[in-house]
């Protein structure tokens, strides 16, 4: 069996996080998708995800290059399956039920002993627009300063050893001010930025500041010509992080 990459998305700059409850846009394929040049997809949604509808997506995913992981969000939804690079898991740092800091956590591990934890990490999720049902859903105090998202970024790095930390703005184009306090507050692990990336430019700026940008309503929005143009952005906005 090939060796698996470690920290593989320390080489990425755009993931596309498709909805399995979700459908693509008319005259979308999957296979439009996994051409559009992004560096991985992301298997996840807040609500109304079941194992069927993430079965239904791997079995189109079989023969695409391009890796796949699953962010579970709840227990119900977690699929063991080969075409699975790996499972991302997402804590929420400043998650107001501890369920979805640990809790949940903690009884994957009852449900799930012999799940395939060498290729499963968690992302520390700093969850920011308050209008998100992300938010909702994990009671998230969202009202946090520059100062303390990036007392959080490092939190999740030095005392949690996160290698992955996830600005959530789900839905809405999160404040720059925020995403570069974490950006310079991070040493090694790697900063991913997700929320309402709906253009070139969009996707370019954060790029700019973040490791990784993340885009989710776009493709079933707007489909996968826009989701295209922001992988351009990402790419030059990278360019000038270097
Ligand atoms: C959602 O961070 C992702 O979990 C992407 O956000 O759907 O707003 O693009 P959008």
């Amino acid at each position: 069996m090939t060796a698996r990459p470690t920290r593989p998305w320390a080489d990425w700059t755009h993931v596309l996080k498709v909805d399995p409850d979700r459908e693509l846009v008319s005259d979308d394929t999957f296979d439009d998708l996994f051409g559009c040049g992004t560096d991985a997809i992301l298997l996840g949604g807040t609500t109304g995800v079941t194992e069927s509808k993430v079965e239904r997506i791997l079995e189109a995913c079989a023969a695409a290059e391009v890796p796949v992981y699953q962010e579970p969000s709840n227990l119900d939804n977690v699929v063991d399956a080969p075409r699975v690079d790996g499972y991302l898991v997402p804590t929420v740092l400043n998650a107001g039920d501890p369920f979805w800091l640990v809790g949940a956590h903690k009884e994957s591990m009852r449900r799930y002993p012999d799940h395939p934890w060498e290729r499963t990490t968690t992302e520390a999720y700093i969850v920011l627009n308050p209008d998100a049902t992300v938010a909702t859903y994990t009671d998230a105090d969202c009202d946090q300063t520059p100062a303390d998202v990036a007392a959080y970024a490092r939190t999740a790095e030095h005392l949690f050893g996160q290698e992955i930390v996830y600005l959530e703005y789900s839905g809405t184009l999160g404040d720059s001010a925020v995403l570069e306090a974490a950006s310079d507050a991070l040493e090694d692990a790697t900063l991913f930025y997700g929320g309402g990336i709906g253009s070139y430019e969009s996707a370019r700026q954060m790029a700019t500041l973040a490791d990784v940008v993340v885009v989710g309503d776009l493709l079933h929005e707007e489909g996968v010509d826009a989701v295209e143009r922001t992988v351009e952005g990402a790419r030059d906005g990278q360019r000038e992080n270097d």
